[in-house]
């Protein structure tokens, strides 16, 4: 008998309805949920692979332990036995620094993980947490923490009701939207257009985004900060300011910073031409309701805190924060401010810094651009074992190899993670939690993200395979065996005695909707609650209840870019693609068919220069080595500039993963250099690398 079930994809940040048609134990087809009053029945065709996820031959049902050069498979109370000792063997030889955490992006989208996990693994003590974080969006929560008091309080673009949207680094019809929920965006996007607004995309390519926009302006790889510079000099020079209702602490601060950037020194800097960038700034200065929405391409590069800090500055000096239209915060079912203040992670900047290079912390964790020196390097406070989980650093962080000869040296590591990858196959022991379809979601994170308020609980798809364990019940389990100071035990129990349900049930009720679980499992399509509402200045953390736009952390940093010379020759981008996500879609079949994925985009006069044609085999070189990928021309790149995705790279020796290593591609992580970085937030600047290409 089939039978329609309600879920949520959790791929991606969109946060789709799905509509999963069923029979016995086996996803006949998944569909779009047209009663989703959000996704209103779209998805994107990973939505549709959540099935072949499900069902994949490779994802691990059973523990694994490392036996000699292979593995076996083994009861999860020996295997959680065995992590247990050799953990609690490091911490007690070594100390509790000794043992390292690396949590991926998935993490954000597993309630069990946000609602347990994340606690749980925290209350390990170590200084040595890491985190996809730094490879992604640290720089907008520096922002948030300096300029609003926290470093959640990240706000959203109100696409719904802007009429004008001015897009930096940012690709959302692949990436389907960040820091921006925003089911369909491709339509949302579309319907600014149809009532008279424009889109206005700014990128080193003519992205899909960009294909469909009013207009599109090819800026340098991290000339960002510079052009914003150059915006901001045009609207005060001009006087267009215009703060609105709000307070605004530093506004002579920030004249003084932008004197010097004329629209001028502001093209030389960034590409972009002077009367272009004139005629931007009083675009967004005069329109009612514009937005500048900054995101990954503003964030991974080597001025990815200072641009991020303009984007927000930019908003909030011509009334555009916290205003329909513009920049706004979210007000979800959960809100999210008082628990992590009652947990512990309000944030912080450069409290303490890491070992080795001094790298900052922020909010507790260290970047990854200090990973493997921090595995490689002896001495007190060495990391000896690690905890990776729902992540796959050797391809998603820069200086892929390097960081797979420093996993090898571990005395011990454990991956908590449904596949034999490039990163858990240099596990000890691979605990493999149960599948997407098998557990209840709640988007804690994403509806604080979202450009609507939105409240979802989807109850599993499926009951859990025999003798499975959810993500948050191995750590419960785990967390158990290890001993542990008596209060992170308690608190420990006291969760997972009640589970994700009972956490959710409690932090709805106090949130600002007063929302029940009954409520929740009557929609099972979901509950809207409106579109965004003004929330400040109450939801600010900073003491004068005042929003910062010249944060000093910024205008210390202001001399570095002055000093930034432009590269003489070629510079390397990333770019996604619909049909993947990040680097662990790439087993489904129908997800990797068609052309190559994994090509080097290259401008037409780029590539005649090096004698390369179309399809060719191009070498792409950095100072960290070289990868061989296939050339695509294309005038849709800027001159000067060459593009790679990441995440490819899969055939490596020891991984378990039948189609993704048939796949070909290579990882551009393996030559980006790990110690590029944004020298004030410490975040990866996977943008912009210097390349040669032959
Ligand atoms: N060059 C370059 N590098 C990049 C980027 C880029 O643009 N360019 N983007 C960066 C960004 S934004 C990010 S977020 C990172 C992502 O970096 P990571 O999070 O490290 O990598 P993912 O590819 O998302 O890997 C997810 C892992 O989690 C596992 N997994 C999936 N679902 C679950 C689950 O429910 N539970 C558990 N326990 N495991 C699960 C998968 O098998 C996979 O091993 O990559 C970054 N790296
Ligand atoms: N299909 C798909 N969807 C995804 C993901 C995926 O891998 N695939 N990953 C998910 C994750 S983890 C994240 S964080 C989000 C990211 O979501 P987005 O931020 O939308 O990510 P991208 O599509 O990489 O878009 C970044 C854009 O920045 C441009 N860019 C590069 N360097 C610069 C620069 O210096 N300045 C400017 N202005 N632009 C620059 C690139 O050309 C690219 O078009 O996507 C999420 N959604
Ligand atoms: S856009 Fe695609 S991957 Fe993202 S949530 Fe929707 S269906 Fe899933
Ligand atoms: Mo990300």
């Amino acid at each position: 008998m089939t039978e329609t079930r309600f879920a949520t994809c959790p791929l991606c940040e969109a946060t789709c309805g799905v509509a999963v048609e069923v029979e016995g134990d086996r996803v006949l087809a998944v569909r779009g949920d047209e009663q989703d009053p959000f996704s209103r029945g779209y998805i994107c065709p990973k939505g549709t692979a959540l099935a072949d996820l499900h069902h994949d031959p490779d994802r691990l049902r059973r523990p694994l332990v490392r036996e000699g050069t292979g593995w076996r498979e083994a009861g999860w109370d020996e295997a959680l036995d065995l992590v247990a000792r050799r953990l609690g063997e490091v911490r007690k030889q070594h100390g509790k620094h000794a043992v390292a955490v690396y949590q991926g992006n998935p993490s954000a989208h597993n309630l069990g993980l946000l609602t347990y996990g994340q606690l749980a693994l925290r209350t390990l003590g170590t200084r040595n947490m890491f985190s996809a974080t730094s490879l992604d969006q640290l720089p907008h929560m520096l922002a948030a923490l300096t300029m609003f008091g926290n470093q959640l309080l990240m706000p959203v673009p109100d696409v719904d009701r802007c009429e004008l949207f001015v897009c930096l680094g940012a690709n959302p019809l692949a990436s389907n939207g960040s820091i921006m929920t925003a089911p369909d965006i491709k339509g949302r996007l579309k319907a600014i257009q149809s009532r008279g607004g424009k889109v206005i995309v700014l990128d080193p390519r003519r992205t899909e985004t960009a294909e469909k926009a009013d207009r599109h302006v090819f800026l340098r790889p991290g000339g960002d900060a510079a052009l914003l510079l150059g915006m901001i000099h045009v609207i005060l020079a001009e006087r267009l300011e215009r703060p609105g209702r709000l307070a605004l602490r530093g506004l002579e601060k920030l004249r003084e910073a932008v004197r010097g950037w004329t629209p001028a020194k502001a093209e030389r800097a960034c590409g972009v031409a002077t009367s272009e960038i004139e005629e931007l700034a009083r675009a967004i200065a005069t329109t009612r309701r514009a937005v500048v929405y900054g995101r990954i391409g503003v964030c991974t590069q080597e001025f990815g805190g200072l641009a991020s800090w303009l984007c927000y500055a930019i908003n909030a000096i011509t009334g555009h924060l916290d205003e329909p239209g513009g920049l706004m915060f979210t007000t979800p079912a959960i809100d999210p401010l008082p628990l992590a203040k009652l947990l512990g992670f309000d944030g912080g900047f450069a409290r303490w810094r890491s070992r080795v290079s001094g790298a900052p912390e922020f909010g507790g964790e260290l970047p990854m651009s200090v990973f493997a020196e921090e595995i490689e390097t002896p001495g007190e406070g060495q990391v000896r074992a690690l905890i990776t989980s729902a992540g796959n650093p050797v391809l998603s962080a820069p200086g892929g190899e390097r960081l797979e000869r420093a996993l090898r040296g571990l005395d011990f590591m454990v991956s908590v993670d449904p596949y034999l990858n490039a990163t858990t196959r240099l596990a000890h022991v691979i605990l493999p939690p149960t599948s997407v379809l098998e557990r209840s979601h709640y988007d804690v994170a994403l509806a604080a993200f979202s450009v609507r308020n939105v409240a979802k609980y989807s109850a599993p798809v499926f009951a859990r395979g025999p003798d499975q364990r959810h993500d948050w019940e191995i750590y419960a389990e785990l967390f158990a065996r290890l001993k542990l100071p008596i209060g992170a035990r308690l608190a420990a129990k006291a969760i997972s005695a009640v589970g994700p349900e009972g956490v959710l049930a409690a932090a709805l009720r106090i949130g600002p909707h007063k929302l029940t679980m009954a409520q929740l499992r009557d929609a099972p399509h979901g509950i809207d609650l409106g579109p965004l509402q003004p929330r400040l200045p109450e939801r600010l953390g900073t003491k004068d209840k005042q929003v910062d736009v010249a944060p000093q952390v910024y205008l210390d940093d202001l001399p570095r870019l002055e000093r930034a010379a432009q590269p003489a020759g070629l510079v390397m981008i990333g770019r996604r693609h619909l049909r993947s996500n990040n680097s662990w879609l790439h087993n489904s079949e129908r997800l990797v068919k068609g052309p190559v994925r994994c090509t080097v985009l290259m401008h037409p006069d780029d590539a005649a220069q090096r004698g390369l044609a179309d399809g060719a085999t191009a070498k792409v070189t950095t100072g960290r080595g070289s990868i061989e990928l296939p050339v695509e021309i294309t005038d849709a790149m800027m001159k000067g500039v060459v593009s790679v995705p990441h995440g490819w790279g899969h055939a490596r020796e020891g991984v378990r993963l039948r189609v993704a290593t048939s796949v070909p591609g290579a990882s551009i992580n393996d030559i980006i250099d790990p110690a590029r970085v944004d020298a004030l937030s410490g975040t990866s600047a996977l943008s912009g690398q210097p390349v040669e290409v032959s």
